[in-house]
């Protein structure tokens, strides 16, 4: 396992990020947007889990929260009740968007895409629970899932100290350069690439409010939580070209966040309310993680 490369000071020359981010496909950002900006959703995230059964009571000093004994996510995870509810509560609330629009974020993004940046491009909120090996996400990259625009990037925030043993974010640098790699696998967000034990991933010990920027060409996976007890807490935006056309279509025919079979009902059916459909698109892009 690699070291990322932290290019958090570099934040004010738009060249340096452009162009490491072209050559890496990832930017790390430590302190972007920082432990204060991402405090008032760290608390948001840890009272909905708590209040659903998933995380003791919040400890204070930005350690990752305590898993509730007992407490598992069903099936992949994503299609878990709990896991729904807690993105229905988190994603709804004002302090979820105020750090995906943070002003050091955007400035970043704005260097990287090298023009105007659209929002809301596919967010989720995420709990990686101890004990859990089969829920930990393999390496992907999220065009398989997103489809549409590969100058779409994510934007990754560690919502507490995480370091190694809870299972941060994992990077392959370069792979962006690759294309888009065959995926494999069955379920909810388990499609993956096969790149097994590559030495070259890079991952860090990270601090509340750390980013890992990264294209959606960017092959990662997250390390998996291997802590007793402790739950790892992030969150992850996703932005593109403001001028770029959305095209929600994956490279497989079915709508991106949209899984293959609820596909094909979907298509045997009639179409409910667009509404409906907005709805469960945005639920789906978000579970990808998103699936990604
Ligand atoms: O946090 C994770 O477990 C995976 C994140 C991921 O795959 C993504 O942000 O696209």
């Amino acid at each position: 396992m690699r070291a990322l490369i932290d290019s958090g000071p570099f934040v004010r020359d738009a060249n340096v990020l452009r162009s490491r981010a072209a050559e890496h496909g990832y930017l790390a950002l430590r302190g972007i947007p920082g432990p204060e900006a991402v405090a008032p959703l760290l608390t948001l995230i840890q009272d909905v889990a708590e209040s659903l059964g998933l995380l003791q009571p919040a400890c204070e000093g930005g350690t990752a929260p305590l898993v509730r004994p007992g407490a598992a996510l069903t099936g992949t995870g994503y299609d878990d009740p709990r896991w729904l509810a807690l993105q229905e509560r988190v994603l709804a609330d004002p302090r979820f968007a105020a750090v995906g629009d943070d002003a050091g974020v955007m400035t970043v993004l704005e260097a990287v895409i090298d023009g105007p940046v659209l929002t809301r491009r596919g967010d989720i909120c995420r709990l990686a629970l101890p004990s859990a090996p089969h829920q930990t996400t393999p390496p992907h990259q999220d065009h398989w899932y997103t489809g549409g625009t590969t100058n779409l990037w994510t934007v990754w925030i560690a919502l507490t100290e995480t370091p190694l043993d809870l299972g941060p974010l994992a990077v392959l640098p370069g792979s962006h350069l690759r294309g888009l790699l065959p995926h494999a696998g069955h379920g909810v967000g388990r499609q993956k690439v096969s790149v097994a034990d590559d030495p070259h991933f890079a991952a860090a010990p990270l601090a509340a409010g750390d980013t890992i920027l990264f294209n959606c060409l960017t092959v990662h996976c997250a390390l998996p939580n291997i802590t007793c007890d402790r739950v790892r807490l992030s969150v992850d935006y996703r932005y593109q070209p403001a001028n770029e056309p959305i095209r929600i279509e994956r490279v497989d025919g079915t709508r991106a966040g949209v899984c293959r079979r609820a596909h094909d009902d979907e298509t045997r059916r009639s179409r409910r309310s667009s509404d409906s459909q907005r709805w469960r698109l945005n639920q789906e892009t978000s579970r990808h993680g998103s699936d990604g």
